[in-house]
């Protein structure tokens, strides 16, 4: 490899890439502790199965939530067949080395969906990973967020996989060094800080001329890129990275992306697989239609509170009942 300039102005300083490169633990900054240079299960479990015939293992983070708001979506439509069971993937404990995701998915992340009423020859259910391939899947599956005209079904497939192409220089490349990364190195961040600039400005000219990603119809390309580019236009994504790239100045975008945000399903699914944030929009795992109005992180954790309250004050009414009975008895002995 040639080195233009002196070693001493690398990082750290001094330092040149060896002949062949050494895995050294923990040293990549937040996340170090579950990025290894080898795949596959790490432990022996299986994968919970419940009720519906789409079993959807995942977590809240953009790539989780394409797939949650595309569910939401379906059953907003009326697809009853589209109801499903969210598991919550702990990545962050390594969940996802399990034998049973990377049964679902040999590239141990999230999202991975298995569909138990598609079994094939071997009669095991269908597993479905990479986020743009279950949006596919669902799409072509219940004939829904694909538009029929070919040329609209065309445009859609381009920006689902410019999107795919183009999101991991968004959390890759800029999201890690600007706010993951354990020191901040100038020359990456100016790097990807670039590229995320040009990316939003491809998307903001084309949304200038059109209302959705593939035109007219609001399709599974806005599904795949809103949870990325929507939550950065938003700035909620990578502490204050929103002002440090100026994204309000993309017009089209914010135009776009509220119009994305405003939708019940994307308001729903961004709930789902949720385990930070403010506990009212936390659904860690989704069972249940219902479970939006009972089963958030606030109202689990009022449940446990008064389950925990409630043998201390059955304890207390059984000491102050010990209580009474010990007077009793002590009077009823000095009457004797
Ligand atoms: N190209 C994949 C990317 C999925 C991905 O990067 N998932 C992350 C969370 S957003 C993950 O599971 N990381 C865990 C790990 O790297 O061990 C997709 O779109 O599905």
């Amino acid at each position: 490899m040639t080195n233009e300039f002196p070693p001493e102005k690398n990082l750290p300083s001094g330092y040149k890439p060896k002949k062949v490169w050494k895995w050294k633990k923990g040293n990549g900054g937040r996340f170090a502790n579950i990025n290894r240079p080898i795949s596959g299960a790490t432990s022996k479990k299986d994968l919970p199965v419940g009720k519906h015939p789409l079993q959807l293992y995942s977590l809240a983070t953009p790539n989780g939530v394409k797939v949650t708001i595309m569910l939401e979506e379906l059953l907003a439509l009326g697809h009853k067949g589209a109801e499903y069971d969210a598991w919550l993937v702990n990545i962050g404990t390594g969940d996802q080395f399990t034998s049973g995701f990377v049964g679902a998915n040999p590239n141990s992340k999230i999202p991975a969906l298995m569909d138990h009423s598609a079994k094939g020859k071997k009669k095991k259910p269908q597993r479905v990973f990479e986020s743009a391939s279950i949006l596919l899947y669902l799409a072509e599956k219940f004939g829904a967020f694909l538009p029929k005209d070919p040329a609209a079904r065309t445009e859609a497939m381009n920006w689902l996989f410019w999107q795919m192409g183009s999101a991991p220089y968004l959390g890759g490349g800029f999201g890690h060094f600007y706010a993951y990364a354990p020191m901040k190195i100038e020359y990456a961040i100016d790097r990807f800080s670039m590229e995320i600039k040009r990316q939003m400005d491809v998307l903001d000219q084309h949304l200038a001329k059109n209302k959705y990603m593939a035109g007219k119809e609001y399709s599974i390309a806005d599904i795949a890129i809103w949870p990325w580019y929507g939550l950065l236009a938003q700035g909620k994504i990578y502490n204050d990275s929103g002002a440090y790239l100026e994204v309000d100045g993309y017009k089209n975008v914010q135009r776009w992306q509220k119009l994305i945000a405003k939708r019940k399903a994307v308001k729903r699914g961004r709930m789902v697989n949720r385990a930070f944030g403010d506990p009212t929009e936390q659904l860690r795992e989704r069972h249940d239609a219902g479970d939006f109005k009972t089963k958030t992180q606030d109202k689990l954790d009022a449940l446990a509170a008064k389950e925990k309250a409630a043998p201390k004050k059955a304890a207390k009414k059984s000491a102050s009942k010990k209580k009474t009975v010990k007077k009793t008895v002590k009077k009823a002995a000095k009457k004797k």
